[in-house]
């Protein structure tokens, strides 16, 4: 070998194993999921397990992280979109199909849930279950018992009835900020389709929302947690887990703030988080490697023993709290389901309904 070769095959050597070890550092996922969703030790744990570093950030609402993934270089390798929205994301080419190979964990997963999230994603070919979970109502049962006479709160009447709701108005009132959650619940406390696409039973739900708007003090989709937590408001339409985050909160601060939550019985949404790898992601193999590590029993145990949502795992049981696990508003019973539906995606025309109305109600006008 002449000189000049020594050095250029010892360069490329070097050059070689420095590009290597960059890449070994280098390996990234960056996920976007909801607020109040996980317990931030998975994270660091994947990371010591994978070397596999993660860019966490969080949204507390579908109609921003589907304006992100329709605009395209949204930068997430992993999102979290509710089986509505993501049903139509996947008709837009917003995902890519998952690679089974990639996901032995995928045997852990309950074919219960994954028959309901069919639904959603034929196949399931580009979701994985995260949690799942109602909307509902969440409550202090002093405040209440204080306004109502009553802390037995067991229909939507609580919130959907103006007389009742303008005596929680000075306590506090919060409300999502999600017109697919809400519109629904109205439309099956009016007694018709949850489902409903039809202008004039929109405009019914609408107009009922309009007359409790005076007595609610905001809109919002995550702040209400602490907000029940700290006594600051006595009613709140939420999700379920994040009203029993808010108990949990409540009961470690010692301030003698009890907190319920209600599946009403006129019947509540039953909603699927599902995780899912954008068509552009950048990240694909640390995407995968982040999926099948959140489908590992034990770790998907400790998240809904965190956040309090039911997860899609059969294999996680043996490894979820018993009061978790036995509670019917977190893993519903036969009667609980009964009381669940589901909702379809808004087709274009309808969703532009949805959105003009939804102004109208947050606005109050
Ligand atoms: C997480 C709430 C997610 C439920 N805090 C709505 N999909």
């Amino acid at each position: 070998m002449t000189r000049k070769a020594l050095w250029l095959s010892a360069t490329s050597a070097f050059l070689a194993v420095f590009t290597l070890g960059a890449h070994a550092e280098d390996r990234v996922v960056n996920v976007f999921n909801w607020s109040d969703y996980i317990d931030s030790s998975i994270i660091d744990d994947f990371t010591k397990e994978t070397g596999i570093k993660v860019v966490y950030d969080t949204f507390d609402s579908n109609e921003i992280l589907e304006t992100k993934l329709l605009a395209g270089g949204s930068g997430y390798d992993v999102v979290v979109p509710s089986g509505n929205f993501l049903a139509r994301q996947i008709q837009a080419g917003v995902f890519q199909k998952l690679d089974k190979s990639k996901l032995p964990n995928i045997s852990n997963m309950w074919d219960t849930v994954m028959e309901r999230t069919a639904k959603y994603d034929p196949g399931n070919e580009y979701s994985i279950n995260y949690m799942w979970g109602t909307v509902g109502i969440g409550y202090n049962i002093k405040k209440v018992q204080a306004a109502l006479g009553t802390d037995k709160i067991d229909s939507w009447d609580v919130f959907f009835n103006p007389e009742s709701l303008a005596k929680l108005k000075d306590c506090g009132v919060y409300v999502l900020d999600s017109p697919a959650d809400i519109i629904p619940a109205a439309l099956k406390y009016l007694g018709l389709d949850p489902n409903s696409t039809s202008p004039d039973e929109i405009a019914k739900a609408e107009e009922i929302l309009l007359k409790v708007r005076p007595y609610i003090r905001k809109f919002h989709s995550s702040e209400y947690i602490n907000a029940l937590a700290n006594g600051d408001i006595c009613l709140a339409v939420g999700w379920s887990g994040d009203v029993f985050q808010a108990r949990n909160r409540a009961d470690e601060a010692k301030q003698g703030v009890e907190i319920g939550y209600s599946v009403p019985k006129e019947g509540a949404q039953m909603w699927f988080d599902q995780m899912a790898i954008p068509a552009d992601a950048q990240h694909v193999a640390e995407a995968h490697e982040f999926l099948n590590y959140m489908m590992k029993p034990e770790v998907i145990a400790k998240s809904s023993n965190y956040v309090l949502y039911a997860n899609g795992n059969k294999a996680s049981q043996q490894f979820i709290d018993k009061a978790i696990l036995e509670d019917p508003a977190i893993y519903p019973d036969a009667a609980t389901l009964q009381k669940l539906y589901t909702v379809s995606p808004y087709d274009p025309k309808t969703q532009r309904i949805i959105t003009r109305t939804w102004t109208k109600i947050v606005t109050g006008q």
